[in-house]
Formats: C-alpha cells, sequence, structure tokens
C-alpha cells in the first residue's frame, strides 16, 4: 500500500476521471439491452439469460418450490442474526419517517405537505459471489417503512438456474414473494418498462455492477432511481494512538468487495503509517479474497500523510468517501470537521462491517465522490411529497393585484386572467 502526501493524493484524485464515465462501448451494450427488451420483452429476458447468465430457464420467476428448497441453507444461527439485523435496520429507518402537516393561518389560509409512499419498488439485488442477504434487509425495510405496497426484486440465476438462497431466505422473512431471475441491464429495463412476465415499476433501487449502474443511468426519468453506484470504497482517519492492526482489518473489509474498490488511511503519523503496511501485507495473507484484494490495494489503497487532524478532515471532506472511520482519541471532538461522507464510524470499536450487517443505518450508501450531494438509502426514498394550497375568496382578493402584476411580467395573461376572473366577481 503506498504511503503518499496529501498534496500528491489530491493531485491523483483530480486527474481520476473515472473511465466509465465516458466509456462509450459501455453505453452502447446497455441501450442496445434497453432497447431489445422493450421490443421483444420476455423473449429479450429468455435469450440474454442464456447469453450472459449461461442458463436456460423455463420461468422468469423464483417458484415456490425453489423458495422451500432454500430453507436447507437455514442454520439457527444465520436466522437469529438475520432477524436481529432486520429489528436494528427496521428501529433505525423508522426515525427516518416524514409526516403529513398542514397549517393553517389567521386569514384561513391553509398550506401543506402531503406525503404518500411510491406504489410499486423494484429491487436490485447482484447475484453470485455479491448476492448478499444483507442487502435485502436494506433496501426492503425502509421501503415497506414507507408503506410501499408492492415490492419486488430481481437477482441473476446462476448457471444452476437458481438464485442465491440467502437471498431468498431474506426475501421471505420480510415477506416478498415476487422475485425474477434476471440480472444485469436486462432487468433494470425490464422493471422500467415492463414485460409480459415483469410488472413495471415506479422506482429502481439497490446496487449492481457497471452495466447494471449504466442501465439505471438511462431509465432514469421513465423511473426513480436511488443512486449510481460505483465501487465501494473506505477512508479512515488515524491519529497516533490508533491500533494498526484494526486499521489495516477495516481497510481490508473494504477492500475485498471488488478489484476496484478503494481503501484509504489518512493518518497524522508515519510510524503507524509503516505498521498498517506491514499489517496490510500479513493479514491479507491469510484471507480467502487476496487475489481481489491485492488487486484493489495495488490499484486504490492509499496511505496518506498529514501535519494535522484538521488537514485529515479536509483530505477526507475532498474524498467525500462512502464510509469514514474516526480512528483518533477524541472522534467526537473531529465531527464537527467532517461535511462530506455517506456513513461515519466513531471509535476502534465501530468498524465498518458493524454498519455492513447490523447496527441499523443503511449500507447502501452515495460512492464516488457523491457524498457531497447525496445521502444514503432511506425511508425518504420511497416517499413523495404533494404540495396543498387553500385560499379563502377573501384571502386570494388580497392579494390578488400582486399575482396579476407577476403574471403580466411573464406575459401570460391566461394567468392572470384566472385571478382577475375571480376579483371582478368580488368586486362585483
Ligand atoms: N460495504 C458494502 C455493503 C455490504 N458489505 C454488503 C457486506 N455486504 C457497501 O459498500
Ligand atoms: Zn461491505
Amino acid at each position: 500500500m503506498r504511503i503518499i502526501t496529501a498534496e500528491e493524493y489530491i493531485a491523483e484524485w483530480n486527474n481520476s476521471t473515472s473511465a466509465e464515465e465516458n466509456d462509450a462501448a459501455l453505453d452502447d451494450a446497455v441501450l442496445g439491452i434497453i432497447r431489445k427488451v422493450r421490443e421483444k420483452q420476455d423473449k429479450a429476458l429468455y435469450e440474454y439469460t442464456k447469453q450472459f447468465d449461461g442458463v436456460t430457464l423455463d420461468d422468469l420467476v423464483v417458484s415456490e418450490k425453489e423458495f422451500r428448497e432454500a430453507k436447507q441453507f437455514t442454520t439457527p444461527e444465520f436466522l437469529t442474526a438475520l432477524k436481529q439485523a432486520a429489528k436494528n435496520i427496521r428501529a433505525y429507518h423508522n426515525e427516518q419517517k416524514e409526516k403529513s402537516w398542514l397549517v393553517e393561518q389567521d386569514n384561513g389560509i391553509m398550506l401543506g405537505q402531503k406525503i404518500t409512499p411510491i406504489d410499486r419498488v423494484g429491487v436490485y439485488v447482484p447475484g453470485g459471489k455479491a448476492g448478499y442477504p444483507s442487502t435485502v434487509l436494506m433496501t426492503v425495510i425502509p421501503a415497506q417503512l414507507a408503506g410501499v405496497k408492492e415490492i419486488v426484486i430481481t437477482t441473476p440465476p446462476g448457471k444452476d438456474g437458481k438464485v442465491n438462497p440467502y437471498v431468498l431466505l431474506a426475501a421471505e422473512l420480510l415477506g416478498i414473494k415476487k422475485i425474477y431471475k434476471i440480472g444485469g441491464a436486462q432487468a433494470i429495463a425490464a422493471l422500467a418498462y415492463g414485460t409480459e412476465t415483469v410488472k413495471k415499476v415506479d422506482k429502481i433501487v439497490g446496487p449492481g455492477n457497471a452495466y447494471v449502474a449504466r442501465a439505471k443511468k438511462w431509465v432514469y426519468g421513465t423511473v426513480g432511481i436511488d443512486m449510481i453506484a460505483g465501487p465501494s470504497e473506505i477512508c479512515i482517519i488515524a491519529d497516533e494512538k490508533a491500533n494498526p492492526r484494526y486499521v489495516a482489518a477495516d481497510l481490508l473489509s473494504q477492500a475485498e468487495h471488488d478489484e476496484s474498490a478503494r481503501a484509504i488511511c489518512i493518518t497524522t503519523s508515519e510510524q503507524l503509517a509503516d505498521s498498517i503496511q506491514e499489517e496490510i501485507v500479513l493479514q491479507t495473507s491469510r484471507l480467502e479474497r487476496k487475489e481481489i484484494i491485492d488487486a484493489s490495494i495495488e490499484a486504490n489503497g492509499r496511505i496518506i500523510i498529514v501535519d494535522s487532524l484538521e488537514s485529515a478532515a479536509q483530505v477526507a471532506n475532498i474524498i467525500a468517501a462512502e464510509h469514514l472511520e474516526l480512528m483518533v482519541e477524541h472522534p467526537t471532538e473531529l465531527l464537527p470537521q467532517i461535511k462530506h461522507a455517506g456513513a461515519i464510524f466513531l471509535g476502534s470499536y465501530s468498524p465498518e462491517p458493524l454498519g455492513d450487517y447490523f447496527a441499523g443505518p443503511n449500507h447502501t450508501l452515495p460512492t464516488s465522490g457523491t457524498a457531497r450531494f447525496a445521502s444514503g438509502l432511506g425511508v425518504y426514498d420511497f416517499l413523495k411529497k404533494s404540495t396543498i394550497i387553500s385560499y379563502p375568496r377573501q384571502a386570494l382578493e388580497d392579494v390578488s393585484d400582486q399575482i396579476i402584476t407577476l403574471a403580466n411580467v411573464e406575459g401570460l395573461s391566461a394567468h392572470a386572467n384566472a385571478i382577475q376572473i375571480r376579483k371582478d366577481d368580488q368586486d362585483a
């Protein structure tokens, strides 16, 4: 893991335009898939599943039998942990609920906001090794708390035509019955436009690979999306008191997600930097996903040396990481200086996997610096607001002239007329 200065890192950061951002080949492929799904519907879905997932399916929907078969993978430990995680996630997200409101003024004017859940939501759950039951909990629970009535999941099948049994178990725990065996851009197109089998949804959420992310970008506008997820990231601010074994372990926990994951430590201590470097090598050698970790650490792993915690916070704000750990002696004192991060973890005993699985906050978080303007998935992503306006006759009369003035300035005489016609009635 390379040790560099803040200046070097910022220069590197400024030069790094995302390759995917300008990937015309990816766009062509994704747009081609979307077009074909719109034209040939289910037929296209079967064809793409054969081409990309290597399996010929009889049905695009997970059957009752498959739900039953998934049960053989249950252990009491898994079920207990899954239920407790679900409970914590529900309790946390319950605090995010928003209320409708209506305020009445003395003159009888009423203004308000009515909150309504989205009708239909489609959740994309990645497949294969990245088929995580935790992602089912993190996406479905906030949607349910928002009051979404119809939630469906789509996830790619394996070569045996089956989907990840743990994903099924998590879905079943939450009462989700409709699971499509469709992955990639074709799944996103099907959810956005509908096919014979797939009923179209209003919003698509959930993580996915580059094809899924790009397809979500293209269908945005036809449907809502949560965010465009990039590779996972962790940034750790560590002072000289931090435990290098913990820092290294947490960096690696995120590096194992993906070859293009980004694991960065910002520290005030050169000595700690050296120890972290040693620990990274030592711990990686014992980990199962060693190859992925080596690739991601080589490409994007950095230890940045800074002269103060204040500078550390500044660099962290530029990175605006998906996850930020403050492994410093007084994390709550540093917290006010942090402006941009998807999730913030305080102290040595709040490691990122605690948040990934269990504590309660969401693990679907803004990546690639988008924490500058975006937040993690929450109940609010499944709610929309209708504004409410109610004026009694006299209240409108009192402000008629002002509205007419504004309408005339815009040259919109029909607007002015809608006010004037009422005013005339009043004057008569
Ligand atoms: N850290 C991932 C979420 C996850 N981790 C799921 C384990 N399972 C989000 O960046
Ligand atoms: Zn993770």
